[in-house]
């Protein structure tokens, strides 16, 4: 019989990819989505009709329990939290309640309506924070923003659950990851959707905040392929998830400049005020682990990744351009 999963957070960057994956490998995918007065399912409109949505929020225990019960899941997948950083600061006890004790409505909710569910909860290489790198399972957690902390909090209640009623939780701790459904406000979709902006002249300048920062960016559809693999072991695990190649913020801003013969020097400005209050400056992971045991590594190296995610935008930003242009005439 066909396998079923509920993903939490379908309708994010992640989400969409992983329904993608599963679908093709046969599940019935359910999505949990949290009620707003648009609607916001622009990167799953072209699963219309292959998945099944169910209403829900990682505030509302009862909601949680009801989804798993109306679809009966083999895996769930813990994808939904607030996931922007920056405004954790802004937000703290509200990213506390979604991205920590979200964790643990969701985990109460398996544990009582059917234990046996396997659960895949996305921590975060936010929580090593100010630890130097190289990092890796034995690395220790020092969170440096209200998020990374939130994360940790998610991450050891996963264990918890796993150690105290024997269940299947495993926690992938994952480095930055991207994609051409990147949210706008993470710097590598600010920047590929500047760059295009710039190269069409549809934009003179763009600012940016810290340029030495360090990240550890790979692609999301490589990065939900090990979501899976973690899930299908005959033992649950944590493993971290990343590309082993750190590049800065300044070399991230090059490259995408690059990708249309454009000088980054010339149309970038640092604005402090979009420097953080506590600063994660260098993240480089070490997966030999999920090699080793998940025979797991990625398939789009960081120049693919920014070239990809430029050319999107580029064609975007066209098309959109086309249709303006057409609706004028
Ligand atoms: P994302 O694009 O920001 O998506 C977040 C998802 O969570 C959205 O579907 C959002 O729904 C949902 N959500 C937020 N609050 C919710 C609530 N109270 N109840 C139900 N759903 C809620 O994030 P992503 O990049 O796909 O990341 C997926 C997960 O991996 C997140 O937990 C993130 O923290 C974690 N992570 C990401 C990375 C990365 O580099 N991308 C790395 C490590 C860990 P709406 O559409 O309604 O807002
Ligand atoms: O793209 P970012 O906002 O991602 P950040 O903070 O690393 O978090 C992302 O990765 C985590 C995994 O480590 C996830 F858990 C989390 O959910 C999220 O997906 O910022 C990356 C770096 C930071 O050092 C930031 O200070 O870029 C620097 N940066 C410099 N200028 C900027 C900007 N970040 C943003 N968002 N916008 C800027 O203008």
């Amino acid at each position: 019989m066909a396998k079923s999963a509920l993903i939490t957070g379908i309708t994010g960057q992640d989400g969409s990819y992983l329904a993608e994956f599963l679908l093709s490998r046969g599940y019935k995918v359910y999505g949990l989505v949290r009620r707003s007065s648009s609607i916001n399912n622009e990167r799953i409109s072209h699963l219309t009709g292959d998945i099944t949505l169910l209403p829900g929020d990682l505030l509302d225990q009862t909601s949680l329990a009801s989804a798993i019960r109306q679809s009966q899941p083999d895996e769930v997948y813990n994808l939904a939290a607030q996931s922007f950083v920056a405004t954790s600061w802004n937000q703290p006890e509200l990213t506390g309640q979604f991205t920590a004790l979200g964790v643990t409505r969701l985990l109460e909710a398996i544990r009582t309506e059917n234990p046996k569910i396997r659960f895949y909860q996305a921590s975060s290489s936010e929580m090593f924070g100010s630890t130097p790198p190289p990092q890796n399972e034995q690395t220790p957690f020092h969170p440096r923003s209200p998020y990374g902390v939130s994360k940790l909090y998610g991450h050891f209640a996963t264990i918890n659950y796993r150690e105290s009623y024997g269940m299947f939780a495993c926690s992938g701790i994952l480095f930055n990851h991207e994609s051409p459904r990147r949210g706008l406000e993470f710097v590598t979709r600010k920047v590929s959707d500047a760059v295009a902006q710039i190269k069409l002249g549809l934009l003179d300048k763009m600012t940016i905040g810290n340029l030495d920062a360090r990240r550890d960016w790979g692609f999301a559809g490589d990065y939900v392929r090990a979501m899976w693999m973690m899930l299908q072991q005959d033992r649950p695990d944590d493993y971290v998830i990343a590309t082993g190649v750190s590049k800065s913020v300044r070399e991230l801003v090059d490259t995408a400049f690059r990708v249309v013969d454009l000088d980054y020097r010339d149309y970038v400005t640092v604005d402090p005020s979009l420097l953080r209050p506590a600063e994660v400056d260098y993240l480089c992971g070490d997966s030999s682990y999920a090699k080793e045991k998940l025979n797991w590594s990625p398939d789009t190296d960081f120049e693919q990744l920014v070239q990809m995610m430029v050319e999107e935008d580029l064609e975007r930003h066209r098309r959109h351009s086309y249709a303006r242009e057409a609706g004028v005439r």
